[in-house]
């Protein structure tokens, strides 16, 4: 398999997947600043141009990071990153679910105001997206508060999703509360993961 990402995006929560289930494959780098996503090459590979994208042994492209991280967990089941029981995967993917709608909605307008608004409005656009995500943040806290993971009392791709959205916090210039740091840290702190993220630039 193949999983193609980029540095410092979205593409995070489905690369830690990938290393942490042990994927037999590779992981490949766009440069998507450099204009890679755009490429007739990947274009043919992910028509939508973005990652991650992940390349099944059958050759098809499996796009959008739930359906990714929900493919990964079901072919390394042993990973545990989709639980074993019923409501458990259901309750992960009702996290995959809403991450998936909050990242873009929270995020995109707070990375890129020009893309949602005329000049003037840029500021106060950016100033929405970022209570936004204040919002986004205290709702995870809350429904985290006392746990050690999600769902379950292990990690699952639920986890590496919000670790994802506590990344993407930092980089808007927003605090993660002390909580979601500490649950970031139990997960950046794994050991198989040290590679990936110090290529990524985090301190581990
Ligand atoms: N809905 C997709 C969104 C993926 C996404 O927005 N990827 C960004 C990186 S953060 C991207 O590839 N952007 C390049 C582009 O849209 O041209 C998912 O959940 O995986």
């Amino acid at each position: 398999m193949i999983l193609y990402v980029s540095t410092r995006s979205s593409s995070l929560a489905a690369q830690l997947a990938f290393v942490l289930a042990g994927t037999p494959g590779e992981v490949r780098e766009i440069d998507l600043r450099a204009g890679e996503g755009r490429t007739p090459e990947y274009l043919a590979i992910n028509p939508k141009g973005q990652v991650p994208a992940l390349v099944l042994d059958s050759g098809e492209t499996l796009t959008e990071t739930p359906a990714i991280l929900l493919a990964l967990g079901e072919l390394v089941p042993e990973s545990g990153l989709i639980p074993s029981d019923q409501l458990g995967r259901w309750r992960v993917m009702e996290w995959l679910s809403w991450c998936a709608w909050h990242v873009p909605r929270a995020f995109h307008p707070a990375f890129r105001p020009s893309h949602f608004g005329p000049a003037a409005a840029e500021s106060s656009i950016r100033d929405a997206a970022l209570t936004r995500v204040g919002e986004v943040l205290d709702y995870i806290e809350q429904q985290i508060a006392g746990r050690d993971y999600a769902v379950g009392d292990s990690l699952t791709a639920a986890d590496l999703y919000i670790a994802l959205i506590t990344t993407f916090a930092g980089f808007v210039g927003v605090a993660p509360p002390d909580s979601l740091m500490a649950h970031r840290a139990r997960i950046f702190s794994i050991p198989a993961l040290a590679d990936t993220l110090k290529a990524e630039g985090f301190a581990t």
